[in-house]
């Protein structure tokens, strides 16, 4: 037992360090750089750097406190036979899920669009998680690992806001999680839907998870 407490909104959380995660969501070269998925939709990727600092001083203070660490990556398998046929049909008709760009074939696993940014690459022994959804708890083993850690808090960062991070604290919600996003630490094309995004989760006491920040939760747990 290892209680902390996290200056977060809308009220601050208590929890044990020792069965929190940290989850960075999709930090991957396809959605932070030029060439890749996020591009492809029209998106300026550039507005997703802000969130690499942040997450690189979470995962610091993750990693000093020996907290386990999650990273997930969206993309699918070489065949996209695990890619529904309405997610690529969306998007320019020339450059879709599967299609060959600049940092190889769009989303798909194995190619240099798909890997984490450098800033952020895991250490040996971090769990990587290849999900083919929004979410990290759609056809992943994600809640066997939380289980078989203990786990009971999810501390979220990563992209995007509404997107990825969102469905994931929506979900981990549901299945009894509590769930932080470190705003600072999350990023989206729309910084309108980012920031909207964060007020979404503590409205109304925290209807369904907390919000703090990358220093916040770096002091909570060091
Ligand atoms: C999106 C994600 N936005 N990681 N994926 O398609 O949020």
């Amino acid at each position: 037992m290892n209680k902390v407490q996290l200056a977060a909104d809308p009220a601050p959380l208590i929890f044990d360090r020792d069965r929190a995660a940290l989850i960075v969501i999709d930090m991957q070269r396809d959605f932070l750089e030029p060439g890749g998925f996020g591009e492809t939709l029209g998106n300026d990727v550039s507005l997703l750097q802000a969130a690499v600092g942040p997450c690189g001083r979470a995962l610091e203070a993750a990693r000093a406190s020996g907290m386990l660490v999650i990273h997930t990556r969206e993309g699918h398998r070489p065949d996209l036979s695990d890619a529904p046929p309405a997610k690529i049909q969306r998007g320019v008709p020339s450059r879709r899920i599967g299609d060959p760009g600049p940092m190889g074939r769009i989303l798909v696993r194995g190619e240099p669009g798909h890997d984490i940014v450098a800033e952020l690459a895991p250490l040996a022994g971090e769990v990587v998680l290849d999900k083919p959804g929004k979410g990290a708890f759609h056809q992943t083993d994600l809640a066997q690992i939380l289980g078989n850690n203990g786990i009971d808090t999810l501390i979220v960062c990563g992209v995007t806001t509404e997107v990825c991070v969102h469905t994931t604290i929506r979900e981990g919600n549901d299945r009894g999680y509590r769930c932080v996003a470190l705003g600072d630490a999350c990023a989206s094309y729309f910084p309108e839907f980012h920031r909207v995004g964060l007020e979404m989760i503590k409205a109304q006491g925290g209807i369904f998870g907390w919000v703090s920040d990358a220093a916040s939760f770096a002091n909570a747990i060091t």
